[in-house]
């Protein structure tokens, strides 16, 4: 029995692997092993001796199931030691400079229009993207029955069966954060709303998804003189040009009366678009004063105060100031186009040192 655990405790120190130890295991412990077999000969021994020979046999057992457990765990652990060695990771590094990310257009001019209004002294406001109806429609003077719902072609939220509350639903405008602001900060009021928003259209200039900044501006003595100033050096600063012209339309949205299409004289030559000179018009916003009924309900008195709105596409004018051609190529994250049309992580849109440069 001696020489037995010799033999085995020998081999398990210097087993090389897990696999080693394994072979040894069955050779030693398994059903046909030598220990086992010793103890199908306690059988054939007389009551004296198996009672010395049981019990030893059962300890041999025991430390060569001891000896394989302690073996294979400092196996694991060297295993380890070995990879944390041959794997090591110096996380204090600086970023690759080869290949920097870069950001999106539409980060780029979501930053470049938040610079323009801040500058003018304009807050920015967020929200959720998912909305009640309350403030995605009633609060912005669009019933239940008013067309405007189905034109929006709506995202409802799934309801659970038996819950008749009204639907939550995927902003359509970022106009719920106005409705918020006004109802957190009363007036007089001036904010921005950028962010995302869906509508359920998908065609070569509509995506489900898309990126709209909405702006307020809410004080006694507001009008549309104020809106035309404001958007006149908006667009002036986002299309870097000294001259430009705006032309008002007539439109019409159930949360501005008046309300205005706003169109800047451009022209196309040669397929680029040139701002402030031609005889083209291009439409890129809308706006008109707050209707009273919206005012109310922000819990802002009509009889005081009068406000001015307007609503901007990001990915339409990102497409026309960066000359992007394909609206669905925002969307899909090819590295190629994103290093294409990609601004430098570094240089953060600025009024005094250029909105891009
Ligand atoms: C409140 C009051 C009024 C926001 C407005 C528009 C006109 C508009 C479009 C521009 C391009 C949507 O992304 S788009 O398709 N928006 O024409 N938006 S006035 O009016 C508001 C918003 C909130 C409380």
């Amino acid at each position: 029995m001696d020489d037995l655990r010799q033999k085995y405790l020998d081999a398990i120190a210097n087993a090389a692997d897990e696999a080693v130890l394994e072979d040894l295991r069955v050779q030693a412990v398994g059903k046909k092993g030598e220990v086992s077999l010793k103890m199908r000969e306690l059988g054939k021994m007389t009551p004296e001796e198996r009672q010395v020979a049981g019990p030893a046999l059962n300890a041999l057992k025991d430390e060569i199931n001891s000896a394989l457990a302690a073996k294979k765990a400092g196996l694991a652990d060297a295993a380890l030691d070995a990879r944390l060695r041959d794997e090591w990771l110096d996380v204090t590094l600086p970023g690759r400079t080869r290949r920097p990310g870069t950001i999106h257009p539409i980060s780029q001019v979501t930053d470049e229009v938040t610079a323009i209004f801040a500058d003018m002294g304009f807050a920015v406001a967020e929200g959720g993207q998912v909305e009640n109806d309350w403030y995605n429609f009633d609060a912005l003077n669009i019933p239940g029955h008013h067309p405007a719902r189905a034109e929006m072609d709506t995202f409802y939220m799934h309801r659970a069966e038996g819950d008749n509350r009204p639907p939550h639903v995927l902003r359509t405008h970022t106009s719920p954060v106005q409705i918020r602001s006004m109802e957190l900060q009363g007036a007089p009021l001036r904010v921005i709303c950028p962010g995302r928003v869906y509508r359920a259209d998908y065609d070569q200039t509509h995506t489900p998804m898309f990126h709209q900044v909405e702006g307020l501006a809410i004080d006694t003595d507001i009008s549309m003189a104020n809106l035309k100033w404001v958007l006149e050096e908006f667009v002036r600063s986002f299309f870097e040009v000294d001259d430009v012209e705006l032309r008002f339309r007539a439109s019409h949205f159930p949360f501005t009366e008046p309300s205005a299409e706003v169109d800047i004289r451009c022209s196309w030559e040669g397929g680029t678009l040139k701002v402030g000179e031609g005889d083209d018009w291009l439409e890129i916003l809308g706006s008109g004063m707050v209707h009273p009924k919206v005012l109310q309900a922000g819990g802002i008195d009509p009889e005081v105060y009068q406000g001015f709105a307007f609503g901007i596409g990001i990915d339409r004018i990102a497409m026309l100031k960066y000359g992007i051609p394909d609206l669905r190529a925002f969307f899909d994250s090819d590295l190629r186009w994103l290093r294409h049309y990609g601004f430098a992580s570094l240089d953060q849109p600025n009024l005094q040192a250029g909105l891009s440069r």
